[in-house]
This record gives structure tokens, sequence and C-alpha cells, in this order.
């Protein structure tokens, strides 16, 4: 890795322009490149910024195009058509796939050494595409997965316990949608599982509390669509942490969308699963003890996903 760090950030819609203020703010990079198919939108949003650094940290930042993914460490595509209110983010999966296949042809003549860190959606699809087609090693290739479902749920467990969520560990896994699973098992507060703890505790929840948590968790993106049309600033902390991890070779878990090999007998997709993150991507996809009812939900996910995979026209 270079000494100076560069981030590309291709697509300056909600996620990206907001994903570019967090760099800012974060001083996460020296130099960030923002790409959009609309310039204008790409160049505003590289003025703004700017006006910004000496509020912030010096860093450069340019709109750009596809010759400057050139040597960037770091290449996040959050480029797509936005999920519509009702519509499922499987549903966006063939007019996302073209739109990957045109961006990824062109970074590709400039860049295949860097990290591609995806966000749009169906980002599991997307990621697993991504792989399919720059044949890049799989490490090098890593969707936002469930790091921002795991967020939601840990602040919803946080809220009902009154304890700080950094203090909550617990994961939602699988797919970043419909068919994601809590990994109710692991979760535990300083060590003691819901196993352990007493009922009349306020580290306990009941049954219908954990399924009201799993369903906000599962839809707080339609909600938030439903009210203001889309979502952006917490996926765009969550990929900032990702790049953070990154860039500091933190080897930080996180649960990213990951390409499986024989996990627990899944194959050939990407799904949400805590792994290592470090200098050289994903350095290991944690090998989980989760329950036997756990593990079918996964298996359920993967194969929702497999699904979809075979229909999808490359
Ligand atoms: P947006 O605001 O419509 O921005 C999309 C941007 O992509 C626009 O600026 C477009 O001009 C640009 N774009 C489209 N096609 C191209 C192209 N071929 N080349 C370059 N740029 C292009 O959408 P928003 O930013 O809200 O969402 C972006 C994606 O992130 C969507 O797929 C969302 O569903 C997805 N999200 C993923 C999340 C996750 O957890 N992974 C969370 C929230 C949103």
């Amino acid at each position: 890795m270079n000494n100076q760090t560069k981030i590309v950030v291709v697509g300056s819609g909600a996620v990206g322009s907001t994903f570019a203020y967090t760099v800012l703010l974060r001083g996460l990079a020296d130099e960030l490149v923002i790409i959009d198919k609309n310039q204008d939108k790409a160049e505003g949003d590289a003025l703004d910024l700017n006006h910004g650094l000496l509020l912030a940290q010096p860093m450069k930042i340019t709109a750009g195009d596809y010759p400057d993914c050139k040597d960037a460490d770091i290449i996040v595509i959050t480029a797509g058509a936005a999920q519509k209110p009702g519509e499922t983010r499987l549903d966006l999966m063939q007019r996302n796939v073209s739109i990957y296949h045109q961006i990824l042809t062109e970074i590709l003549k400039y860049n295949s050494e860097a990290i591609f860190l995806i966000a749009t959606n169906p980002v599991d699809i997307l990621t697993y595409i991504t792989i399919k087609l720059t044949h890049l090693p799989k490490e090098r290739v890593i969707g936002s997965g469930t790091l921002l479902d795991s967020a939601r749920f840990r602040y919803l467990i946080s809220e009902k316990m009154n304890i700080d969520p950094r203090s909550i560990h617990g994961m939602i896994i699988g797919e970043h949608g419909d068919t994601e699973l809590a990994a109710w098992s692991l979760l535990n507060i300083a060590g003691m599982t819901q196993e352990q703890v007493k009922e009349q505790s306020r580290y306990y929840l009941s049954s219908a509390e954990k399924e009201e948590i799993y369903l906000q968790t599962k839809n707080a993106a339609y909600q938030i669509i439903e009210k203001k049309g889309s979502t952006y600033y917490a996926i765009a902390l969550s990929l900032a942490r990702i790049c953070e991890a990154i860039l500091h070779d933190q080897m930080s878990i996180l649960p990213v969308s990951a390409y499986l090999d024989n996990y627990k007998g899944i194959s050939d997709v990407c799904l949400g699963i805590p792994s290592i993150i470090g200098k050289n991507g994903i350095e290991e996809v944690l090998d989980l003890p989760l329950t036997k009812e756990e593990e079918e939900k996964l298996q359920h996910s993967a194969n929702q996903l497999g699904n979809f995979i075979h229909q999808i026209q490359l």
C-alpha cells in the first residue's frame, strides 16, 4: 500500500456523497476522487467538500473519471439505481448488474490491485457479480453486507436495555435483506449470553422482544425509505468503518459480505458473515458456532441468493 492513501468513490448520489463527507470529517485518506455519470453532481460535491477543507483537515478531493482509479487503495462503488418505495432489494438486481458491468470494465483498465468495496443493492449479489466479472481475488472484493443491519440491531437492543450499543456484541448475518437472521445465540453483554442472564435482568430479552427487534432491524430500510426516500447516513458510516479497518490494517471483525466457499456447506455465494478486515481486505471469514436452527436459516438465505444469482444475465 502507498504511503499516500487514496479512495475513489463511484456514484455520488445520497450514499456516495455522504460517504465522501464522512471521509473528509474522519480524515480517512490523503486523496478522494469522486466519479459519477452525472459529472456536474460529482464536480459540485467536490467543490462543496473542498470548501470545508479548512474547517476539517487537509486532503485532496477532486471530481474525476476512470483513469483516476489508478493507484487507488480502495474503490467504493455506490452507483446504481436507488430502491423505490415498496421495491425489494432483489428487484433492483438486473438493473444494477448492467450498470456494474459498465463501471467495472472501465475501472479494470486502470486498476486491478485495489480493494473493491461494494454498497449498491442488492449488495450480496453485486459483490458476487463483481468477483465473477473482474476475476479479482475474492478477499479483495468486500460488500458492506450486514454491518449496517448489525448496527441497527445493536442500537435497538441498546435502547431496550439502556446501555451503550458498543457494549453489546451481537450481529445480523446472511443476506443484507429479507432473509437476514439474528444470531441470537451469540448475543452477549460482557460475556453473558441470553441463556445466562436472569429473566428479571435488564439484559434479558423475551421472545416477543427479540422478534420485535429482529423485525424492526430487517424492515428499517423500508421504514426510512417510506419517510424520506432513501437511507444514507448509517451506510456511509459503515463504509467509512470498513475503509478505516483496511487503510489502518486494524484486523477488525466486521460482518461484511464475503465470498463463501464451503462455509458450513455453503458455497459460491456472498453473504454477510463476521470477517477479519485488514490491509489485504478480507483476511479471514469467521467460523461461527451457530445453533442448528441458525445454520438452517443461513442456508435458507444462501439458497435464496443462489436462486437469484442463477437468474442473472451477465
Ligand atoms: P442515488 O442517490 O440515486 O445515487 C446513485 C448515483 O449513482 C447517482 O448519482 C447516479 O448518477 C450514479 N450512477 C448511476 N449509474 C452510474 C454509472 N453507470 N456510472 C457512474 N455513476 C452512476 O442512490 P443512493 O445513493 O441513495 O443509493 C445508491 C445505492 O446504495 C443503491 O443501490 C441503494 O439501494 C444502495 N444502498 C445500500 C445500502 C447497504 O447497506 N448496502 C444502504 C443504503 C443504500
